[in-house]
């Protein structure tokens, strides 16, 4: 099986000198929602991108970054985190035995990211600020010292993470009429745009999908076109309150004809919920928001019966176990008799 940076190497910025590295990321699964469709008579899929080898769809650029970091021989990165880029920067330097320094917004990542960082072995600084402001002082650092900065700012971010739109037209052999997906920093959003139509230019596939990307209402400065100087919202990979590809993600929402709106972090949570527990797939709460939004354009009967559907799960759902214990208490332990658990099952 070839790697990510080789199957997709000829759309990729790659030389003969670039590292071919891999954790074997990619090649997610495309899962067809049979609940969901069944009701709707939509044609809708997830993309899991939660099956990378760090979790979440951060693989896919990092990979591309690092080995171009690499190839101009670098030593070390950082980047500014909501948590996972963090997590898979800290992933692909320990693979290349290069240095990672990370920036975190103190008290708001996800626990099984702060964990992923750690046990990698990055350098983890905890900032007494927001995402943004992590942003501003990795930029400021990577300009005075020599470490290459692997946010979404560094070009060859995106170039990795525009193979998921490449396997999606692999995979379903056209292309989906919406493609929904969260938006943060607006770098992935404007990584598939860039995808699909590079596919589209070279003949691969015949039509370009509507984008239809979905913040967090508490965290929306495209959808009210304000910097959020405090986002807030319980979807912290999320909480980006101005994001560095704002005028990318815009163009790539109108030239597509889609939309870029908000949910609130209850419907983010539904849409969570909904997708474990009618289809067994459970995604981190940022990555939710593309089907919340689906859930939404659906129920506003603005998706016509039979589109080609697909939204991307950004993040594995055991990211960020904590959001589902708080709001739902586990069960207290009880004896071990066997008429208890019977009468506790509901079975007498
Ligand atoms: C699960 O890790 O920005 O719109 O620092 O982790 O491309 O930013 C994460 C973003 C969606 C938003 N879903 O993507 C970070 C970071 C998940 C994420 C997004 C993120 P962008």
């Amino acid at each position: 099986m070839k790697t990510l940076l080789e199957r997709y190497k000829e759309y990729l910025p790659i030389t003969d000198k670039t590292p071919i590295i891999s954790l074997r990321e990619g090649n997610t699964p495309l899962i067809p929602l049979v609940n969901f469709n069944k009701k709707t008579g939509l044609r809708a899929y997830v993309k899991y991108e939660g099956a990378n080898p760090t979790g979440s769809f951060k693989d896919r650029g990092m990979v591309m970054a690092v080995a171009k970091a690499l190839e101009d021989g670098s030593r070390a990165i950082i980047c500014a985190s909501t948590g996972n880029t963090s997590a898979a920067a800290a992933a692909y330097a320990a693979r290349t035995n290069i240095k990672a320094l990370v920036l975190i917004p103190e008290g708001k990542i996800a626990l099984g990211k702060l964990s992923q960082a750690i046990i990698y072995g990055a350098k983890v600084i905890q900032i007494k600020g927001n995402f943004d402001q992590c942003l501003n002082r990795v930029r400021e650092i990577s300009e005075k010292y020599p470490v290459t900065l692997v946010n979404s700012l560094n070009p060859y971010r995106l170039q990795g993470q525009k193979t998921a739109a490449f396997e999606i037209v692999d995979e379903l052999g056209e292309t989906p009429d919406y493609h929904f997906l969260p938006v943060g920093n607006a770098g992935n959003i404007t990584a598939y745009w860039m995808g699909y139509t590079e596919y589209f230019e070279n003949n691969i596939c015949k039509k370009l999908p509507k984008m239809m990307g979905f913040q967090a209402d508490g965290s929306a400065p495209i959808v009210y076109n304000k910097v959020f100087e405090n986002p807030e919202t319980i979807a912290t990979a999320i909480r980006i309150g101005n994001p560095a590809s704002w005028e990318k993600a815009v163009k790539a929402r109108d030239k597509s004809k889609g939309v870029i709106e908000s949910l609130t972090d209850e419907e983010i949570l539904n849409a969570q919920k909904y997708l474990a527990s009618t289809e067994g797939i459970f995604c981190e709460p940022a990555s939710a928001a593309s089907f919340g939004g689906l859930l939404k354009k659906y129920n506003e009967d603005l998706i016509e019966k039979d589109s080609l559907v697909v939204c991307t799960l950004t993040g594995n759902g055991l990211k960020d176990p904590n959001v589902i214990v708080s709001r739902i208490n586990p069960p207290e332990a009880i004896d071990n008799n066997l008429e208890k658990i019977l009468v506790e099952a509901n079975f007498i």
